[in-house]
């Protein structure tokens, strides 16, 4: 983990726990309190190495920075995936609710598809937490225990997007097996059905049922076949571009590039740009002078800043 300057200069953090790296696991988001001036907590997630494989934990420590270094404090776990697996798609995603009173966390199927329709398997599903890790009174199974307490919806793949609109809503995207990448507005209580529906197929080419023939799922606003891979959501909001105002932005694995998607009045998604920039986008923010920040996926991979011409 590493603190990097606008003008690109990086530091990087010491005391950061160990990551189960292997394909897409490994370290995977990091977001700072909504008080972080006051209370300067970061929260992040990682698959971690336990006995079979790893688990997804969302954590939280204290940034202390003095003398030019940096290091994390007071690491608390704040919620662990049980049981581990040995590889799959974690998810791991935080997003905090525009209020700051609650954190959104995807997790991913890891593989595993028919857990994401488990109300007791920690797969596939979008947690809701208080930002101390316990689980909020309001959420649509609170009271039932275990995960289905924190669980605010179901039915997910490899969800690597999570982020409020400018409304209010939660929108979050996920990648679809062979097509039917999905941009989803999420409600509380949710099916969004996989693996019993996807506008996409088995790799192995098998068919999987539409989600138009099981109306109790809810449809994705937006699907993409062939697929774009979608990695990384933010809404825009600044000077640095104002035509993207309140514009979702994507990055693309497969895509190599970023996508933008516009919103009618009533919440219908279109997909208004896609720019191919060669790289495959992993993550994307915006920062409070309006430029936008793109990280590439890869070992080599850069942290872009775009700014307009
Ligand atoms: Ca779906």
């Amino acid at each position: 983990m590493f603190l990097v300057t606008q003008a690109g200069a990086r530091t990087a953090i010491d005391g950061v726990p160990a990551a189960y790296d292997r394909g897409q696991n490994g370290l995977l988001d990091v977001a700072p309190s909504p008080g972080f001036a006051r209370d300067r907590l970061l929260y992040f997630t990682r698959v971690a190495p336990e006995d079979g494989g790893g688990a997804l934990i969302l954590a939280r420590a204290r940034l202390e920075e003095s003398g030019g270094r940096a290091r994390l404090r007071d690491l608390e776990t704040l919620w662990r995936q049980r049981p581990a697996s040995r590889g799959g798609q974690p998810g791991g995603i935080i997003a905090f609710s525009p209020d700051g009173g609650h954190l959104f966390l995807t997790v991913g199927d890891r593989m595993e598809p028919d857990t994401a329709q488990d109300p007791d398997a920690a797969r596939g599903k979008i947690l809701r937490l208080n930002p101390d890790g316990s689980a909020p009174p309001d959420n649509p199974m609170a009271g039932q225990g275990g995960i289905r307490a924190l669980t605010w919806s179901t039915g997910h793949r490899n969800p690597y997007g999570l982020a409020f609109a400018p409304d209010g809503a939660l929108w979050e995207h996920e990648m679809g097996p062979r097509g039917g990448d999905e941009l989803n507005r999420i409600r509380p209580g949710g099916n969004y059905g996989w693996p019993e529906v996807s506008n996409g197929d088995q790799y192995s080419g098998w068919p999987i049922p539409r989600h138009a023939t099981r109306p109790e799922f809810d449809a994705p606003g937006l699907d993409w076949t062939p697929v774009i891979a979608p990695a990384g959501l933010a809404f825009y909001r600044g000077t640095e571009f104002p035509a993207w105002q309140g514009s979702a932005l994507i990055g693309g694995l497969r895509a190599e590039g970023l996508v933008r998607v516009v919103f009618d009045a009533d919440g219908a998604a279109r997909q208004a740009d896609r720019w191919s920039l060669g790289r495959r986008i992993r993550d994307v923010a915006v920062a409070p002078d309006g430029a936008v920040w793109l990280i590439e996926d890869g070992a080599g991979g850069g942290l872009l800043r775009l700014t307009a011409k």
